[in-house]
Parts: structure tokens; C-alpha cells; sequence
């Protein structure tokens, strides 16, 4: 302890010597300086230079400066900038919705509630797969081409792991190197941490966000691993899932259930020597999707082969797209889609609320280890353990506990 006070006077005292040496070279009477053995013996007038020299950095800090503090956007300004298309606007926006406190979650909606006239005009497309698929390479691809087309494309990723991995927002922004430099894309990475459902909540909403600053196509990228992907399929009109060949091997670990959720199977990277054994796959595939139920009513699923790097069969997936689009738009599918996916939203919504009302209220979190003993030794059923903890729970105290529902 002692030898740091001893320590923070040394700097203390170094410092103000310093500052004195510095200001305009007013006195450098206290110092003895050495010359270095590599100067050369008449070096005078160099070092009188030198005492004039004014270290900006030390000596003349200016006690009126207070670092630049990004302006806040009023409610106004976020809604104009976003119906702009303003990008840097719609990033802050984003962040609003990402945000985790109350206060920005209550301007975020506000803001939101003013663009939703705008929002709703895009195709909105989910792609999954297995890690390395080729999903982000095959987005870059896909994603240039769509602009070169007239579109303007945003690109979503939700990652549940994003909250321990944390370097896959690098990692897609230097795999999407030439398509987030693009002046029609946008790109923004999966929102960090929170529950899936959180993460939900605010991919949908910048989804939203990037409707009514004008994207046309929303492409988002999920890791075809877990839940995630079910997730995804609820805010997309139309879903691929990106395969490597060898569909053989135990289906790279894809489940049935995935490839139900799929309008279409994408077998990736057949090109080269890859590209027979892709035609393999793509009939093993065909087989396969003849026992699942389609994704989508009225519309067949089927496998198609494309080469991220190559680039080649993205145009006649694009085409897939729009007859999916057209077909479904004339059989009142698409907008029942849409429609559902809504409610869906809303009821998902409600049950989380409800849920963290009731096992975050301080008298059920008390009263909890006791009814756990209690049904685990016997004493009482489950169900007489939910109708004491019902009785318990009183719904207006819990709302008045909870500072912010929504912010996980
Ligand atoms: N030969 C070949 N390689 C490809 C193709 N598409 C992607 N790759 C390679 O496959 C690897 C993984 O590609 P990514 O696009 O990162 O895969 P991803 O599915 O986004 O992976 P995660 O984001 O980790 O789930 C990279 O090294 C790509 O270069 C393709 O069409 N052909
Ligand atoms: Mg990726």
C-alpha cells in the first residue's frame, strides 16, 4: 500500500516536471541533458530546437475541450432518416431495438410504430445449413447479384451462440467482404446474448427497420443447428436450406424435421470434383423430399445445385424465388403466411411475458424449493403444486415488479 503512495507521487511529481518542460520550453533549467553517443559533436543548435517544440499532446491540453458526444436522434429524425434510407440512421436505429433498457426499448417501439405503414414490401428469405455449408459465401454471392440486379438487399444473421462465440460477426463481415461495401446492401450481424426468443424479437424488428428504409429483399442467415432455424422459418416467406453432398452420411446430421421446414434444398459447392458426387446428392435428396410433407402448401420442394464461389446456379434460384412468389401470392398462401406469422409473433410474445411474470415474482421464486421437496418426497402431486403456486401468484404485483417485460 505505502509503496504505492510512493509510487503515484513519483508519477504525480514526473508529470508536473514534464507539463513544465513542455509548456513552450519555459524552463528547462532542472534538466541535465545527456547527449547520445550517436549524435554528432555539434548538435547545438538541434537542441535548442528542440526546447521550443510544443507537445501537443501534454503540455497544452486545452481545459475547454470535452470530447465529442454523438448526438442523440430525436424520435422524429429516426423515422425520417430510416424512411431515407439513410444507413448510419437505420444502424442507430437497430441499435435502439437491440438495446436492453427500458428507456430505448419504449422510443424503439414508438419509432418502429411510425415506419410499420412503410414495412412489409420485402421478400423475405431464410437461409440455413450446417456450420460451413457455404451459407454466408452463397449470401455474398447471391446478395451481389441481386443488387447488379436493382435490389437492394439486407442481410440478418441470428446466432444463438453469438453470446459465447462473439466472432462470427468478424467472421461474416470479411466472408461478406464485397457485398457490405455495396451501397444497396446492408449487413447486420445477430443480435449479442439474450434468450433465443430475445434474439427473435429483435431480428424481427430490425427486419423491419430495413422494409421501411427501403431493402427490398431480406436475406437472413441462421446455423441450421438447434432451434434457430424454426425460429427463422416463422419470419420468412420463403426458407432454403444449403447442403454439402454426401447426403448419404447420415444426413450431415440434418434432421427430418429440418428438411420439412425447406422450400427449397440447395446442395452447395458442386463445382469441380465436387460436382458429380453433387449430382448424386441432389437425386438422393429429390428421393427423400418425396416422403416430407411440403413447407409450404401447394408448392413442391425440391433440391437444386449451386456453387458459391463459382456462382453458378444462384440466377435460377432467384428464379425459383419468384415463381414461389408468384404462385403463392395467386393462391392466397403467401399473405395466410404472413398473417399467421403474425399472430404466431404475438401469441410467442405473450407466453414469454406471462412466464417471466410468474418465475420472476419474488413470492413464487421463495416459495419454489419448498413445493419442489414437496412433490419430489411425495407430499403433494403436480398439480396440487401448481394450483398452491397459482393461488400464490398475484398477476398485479408481478406486473408491478417487473421494470421491463421485454428486455430479457
Ligand atoms: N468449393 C466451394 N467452396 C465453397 C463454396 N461455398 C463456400 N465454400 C467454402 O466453404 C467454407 C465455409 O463457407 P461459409 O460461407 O463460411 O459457410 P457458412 O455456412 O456460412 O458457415 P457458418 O457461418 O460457420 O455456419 C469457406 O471456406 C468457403 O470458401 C462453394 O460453392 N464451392
Ligand atoms: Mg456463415
Amino acid at each position: 500500500m505505502r509503496k504505492n503512495i510512493r509510487l503515484a507521487k513519483l508519477a504525480c511529481e514526473s508529470y508536473n516536471h514534464f507539463n513544465k518542460f513542455n509548456k513552450g520550453g519555459e524552463s528547462v533549467a532542472n534538466y541535465t541533458t545527456t547527449t547520445p553517443e550517436w549524435a554528432v559533436s555539434n548538435q547545438s543548435a538541434v537542441m535548442s530546437g528542440i526546447e521550443g517544440i510544443r507537445d501537443t499532446t501534454v503540455g497544452n491540453i486545452n481545459p475547454e475541450y470535452k470530447p465529442r458526444r454523438r448526438n442523440i436522434l430525436t424520435e422524429d429524425e429516426l423515422v425520417e432518416g430510416v424512411s431515407r434510407g439513410d444507413r448510419s440512421v437505420l444502424a442507430r436505429a437497430i441499435t435502439l431495438i437491440e438495446s436492453n433498457s427500458p428507456k430505448h426499448f419504449k422510443k424503439a417501439q414508438n419509432v418502429l410504430q411510425r415506419l410499420l405503414p412503410r414495412t412489409g414490401n420485402a421478400l423475405r428469405i431464410g437461409i440455413t445449413g450446417v456450420p460451413g455449408a457455404g451459407k454466408s459465401t452463397m449470401i455474398e454471392a447471391f446478395g451481389n447479384m441481386l443488387c447488379d440486379m436493382g435490389h437492394k438487399v439486407a442481410v440478418l444473421t441470428i446466432d444463438p451462440t453469438s453470446s459465447v462465440t462473439k466472432g462470427s460477426i468478424l467472421g461474416d463481415k470479411t466472408r461478406m467482404g464485397t457485398l457490405s461495401r455495396r451501397a444497396e446492401a446492408f449487413i447486420r450481424p445477430s443480435p449479442a446474448g439474450g434468450t433465443l426468443g430475445g434474439v427473435a424479437r429483435k431480428s424481427r424488428e430490425t427486419m423491419l427497420m430495413c422494409e421501411a428504409a427501403g431493402y427490398d429483399v431480406i436475406i437472413i442467415e441462421t446455423v441450421g443447428v438447434g432451434q434457430s432455424e424454426t425460429t427463422v422459418r416463422s419470419m420468412v416467406d420463403f426458407f432454403m436450406l444449403v447442403v454439402l453432398t454426401g447426403a448419404g452420411d447420415d444426413l450431415q446430421g440434418i434432421k427430418k424435421g429440418i428438411m420439412e421446414l425447406a422450400d427449397a434444398i440447395v446442395i452447395n459447392k458442386a463445382d469441380g470434383d465436387n460436382l458429380v458426387r453433387a449430382k448424386v446428392a441432389r437425386g438422393e435428396y429429390e428421393r427423400m423430399i418425396e416422403f416430407i410433407r411440403p413447407a409450404t402448401e401447394g408448392w413442391p420442394t425440391h433440391a437444386y445445385l449451386a456453387s458459391a464461389v463459382e456462382k453458378t446456379g444462384l440466377p435460377e434460384l432467384w428464379q425459383v424465388i419468384q415463381v414461389f412468389k408468384k404462385l403463392t401470392t395467386a393462391s392466397g398462401v403467401f399473405q395466410r403466411r404472413r398473417d399467421s406469422q403474425l399472430l404466431d409473433w404475438m401469441y410467442a410474445m405473450i407466453d414469454e411475458h406471462l412466464h417471466n411474470l410468474f418465475f420472476e415474482d419474488a413470492v413464487i421464486t421463495g416459495r419454489m424449493p419448498e413445493i419442489k421437496d414437496a412433490v419430489l418426497g411425495g407430499v403433494i402431486s403436480p398439480t396440487q403444486a401448481v394450483a398452491e403456486l397459482v393461488k400464490l401468484f398475484d398477476v398485479k404485483r408481478a406486473a408491478e415488479r417487473q421494470v421491463d417485460l421485454f428486455t430479457e
